[in-house]
């Protein structure tokens, strides 16, 4: 018997699943996800049909990012279980046809990680050059104001330099205090970095979705920024965005890790601020870099000058013209990944679609049939596929994430904005609405947990949650199921050429996709209004045959007219 080995590009047709474990399961009753959890719910994602479970990072850690601040890349960190637990999850996973993708955070550490331990020890310890250590400005005194050595502010509202009692110099943190960026210039920090990704593959991990990986190569000068309106800092993210070296470091990284060995690998670059052209660099399967990136416009959109925490309306026009570019751009070299939501960004169906009771299930499916048909690898982040909203926050106090509580200290104590028009401003944008636990049943802890949940349970779950839906044959969860089973089936789906249609209809999506003689229509109505789309002919014709949607079938031969929020799928023959 012949074992055939995998295409090298089977991710082109798989589906991938992202699980938030602090939010999955709880086995223990302690409040909080972990990995014997996510162990109970490999028959749910085996049903709802995915290929592949990124994993948001389990490692030990202090916690002070939700795990993104690592103090031992090579160890669980106990809230979530053993290396036991892990192994137990990847011979779950494997025995049942599924992957699984680690989350790669090696832009930084944590600060309490034993390589920063010893790099601020003293100025001559041989890990010192492993950070980005600096001293204070010139003619200035440590501490003093406008003594950092850029005048970078981080992702987290805060300066992006540390003073360091200990040696009185600067470290440079892009996010939080207790995230030190790694010094990649540093080939040890590389060799290091790759060393750990091989001990991982060896034990079984089947790839990696690497944290803000285009953040990895600075420029080394360090030059200040533009300086923003008003303010003594100014804008970094030109000098440590897509970087000098990150081709460089990529492709090494690629050479060390994955040339020469045996398997069907998957990594997915993060790389916030990377354009379609730097995305074709990063993901031309010729340069042996990764398979793709999270790029980051299609959720910059609905942001006022591109401020995250100035949400204006979503114009469909626009989000069309975005993802239309990025399926041109990277039709012949490269490959999309296909994201709406994640544990950064708030729920699509409260974001993009409609979570009045009435439009909740109706827009939640018409958003996943709609991004799944575009050409990419589509990810599924966990409650997605049960129509899962934004959670109704009443105050400051009750959010967990750093970079919200950040914000709001900075646009309040320092800026001296009223607190209740910030907190506003925030509701529907921050991080805790995608972070709330998993609804699986209608019970006091949704099913996620018997204890009292690290993040208040979304008081919906009584009627959005996993147990009402999976047997439901109309729920969303079914919907979810029969798009990616349709990848599965139907290799236009993956592979199809994509041709956008309609541009300037403000409330219509549509879109074709081609492959070997036939073609098919996507069409999306992103209002509560019924649509009349001008379509040719052709597609109310009697070679016409509806695929998949999320309203009963119209009678053949009839104007297709959308109804709110409908989502309709039509094949035919290519004339
Ligand atoms: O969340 C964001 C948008 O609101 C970004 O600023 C986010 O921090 C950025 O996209 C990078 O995200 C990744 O790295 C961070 C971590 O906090 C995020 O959870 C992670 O996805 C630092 O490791």
């Amino acid at each position: 018997m012949t074992v055939q080995s995998p295409p090298r590009d089977w991710w082109k047709s798989a589906v991938v699943y992202q699980v938030y474990p602090r939010s999955f399961a709880d086995a223990n009753g302690d409040g909080m996800g972990d990995l014997r959890g996510i162990i109970g719910k490999l028959d749910y994602l085996q049903q709802l049909g995915v290929d592949v479970v990124w994993l948001s990072p389990i490692y030990r850690s202090p916690q002070d990012d939700n795990g993104y601040d690592i103090a031992d890349y090579q160890d669980i960190d106990p809230m979530f279980g053993t290396l036991a637990d892990l192994d137990d999850l990847i011979e779950g996973l494997h025995s049942r046809g599924m992957k699984l993708v680690m989350d790669l955070v090696v832009n930084h550490s944590s600060d309490e990680h034993p390589w920063f331990v010893e790099s601020r020890s003293s100025t001559d310890n041989p890990k010192r050059d492993w950070y980005w250590w600096r001293p204070a400005r010139e003619g200035f005194d440590p501490g003093e104001p406008g003594a950092e050595p850029t005048n970078w502010m981080g992702f987290f509202s805060t300066p992006a330099w540390q003073l360091d009692p200990l040696t009185n110099e600067y470290y440079l943190h892009l996010f939080s205090v207790k995230q030190p960026d790694l010094n990649w210039e540093n080939p040890d920090v590389r060799q290091a970095v790759y060393a750990m990704m091989t001990w991982w593959l060896d034990r079984g991990v089947d790839g990696f979705r690497m944290d803000v990986i285009n953040l990895i190569s600075k420029v080394a000068s360090l030059p200040d920024g533009e300086p923003f309106p008003g303010s003594q800092y100014g804008n970094g993210m030109p000098f440590v965005m897509n970087g000098p070296r990150v081709h460089e470091f990529l492709h090494e990284m690629h050479e060390a890790v994955f040339t020469g060995r045996e398997g069907a690998f998957i990594t997915v670059g993060e790389t916030p601020g990377a354009t379609l052209e730097d995305a074709i660099l990063y993901t031309d399967a010729a340069r042996e870099e990764v398979d793709m990136i999270f790029q980051f416009e299609h959720v910059g959109l609905d942001n006022a000058g591109g401020d995250k925490w100035h949400p204006i309306p979503l114009d469909l026009v626009a989000l069309k013209a975005n993802l239309g570019k990025w399926q041109d751009g990277l039709a012949e070299r490269g490959w999309n990944s296909l994201y709406w939501n994640n544990h950064d960004q708030p729920r699509v169906v409260s974001r993009f679609g409609d979570d009045a009771p009435e439009f909740r299930e109706r827009s939640a499916k018409m958003l996943g049939g709609l991004l799944h048909l575009h050409r990419g690898t589509p990810y599924v982040y966990q409650g997605e596929e049960l129509g899962m909203t934004n959670m109704a926050f009443t105050s400051i106090d009750e959010m967990n994430d750093i970079e919200a509580k950040n914000y709001f200290r900075l646009a309040t104590a320092v800026e001296g904005a009223d607190p209740d028009e910030v907190f506003a401003r925030m509701a529907p944008r921050n991080r805790d609405n995608a972070r709330t636990p998993m609804q699986w049943d209608a019970s006091d802890g949704a099913g996620f947990t018997t204890g009292t949940p690290w993040l208040r349970v979304n008081p919906n779950h009584t009627a959005i949650n996993a147990a009402a839906q999976v047997d439901d044959p109309d729920s969303v969860f079914a919907f979810y199921r029969a798009i990616i089973a349709l990848r599965h089936e139907h290799p236009i789906v993956a592979h199809g050429d994509f041709t956008m249609l309609l541009p300037d209809d403000p409330h219509v999506y549509a879109f074709t996709r081609s492959l070997d003689g036939e073609t098919w229509l996507v069409l999306g109505n992103f209002s509560r209004q019924d649509e009349t789309p001008a379509l040719d002919a052709a597609w109310t014709g009697p070679d016409v045959t509806r695929m998949i949607g999320n309203y009963p079938d119209r009678a053949a031969g009839e104007t297709i007219t959308l109804r709110p929020w409908e989502l309709l799928v039509l094949r035919r023959a290519s004339s």
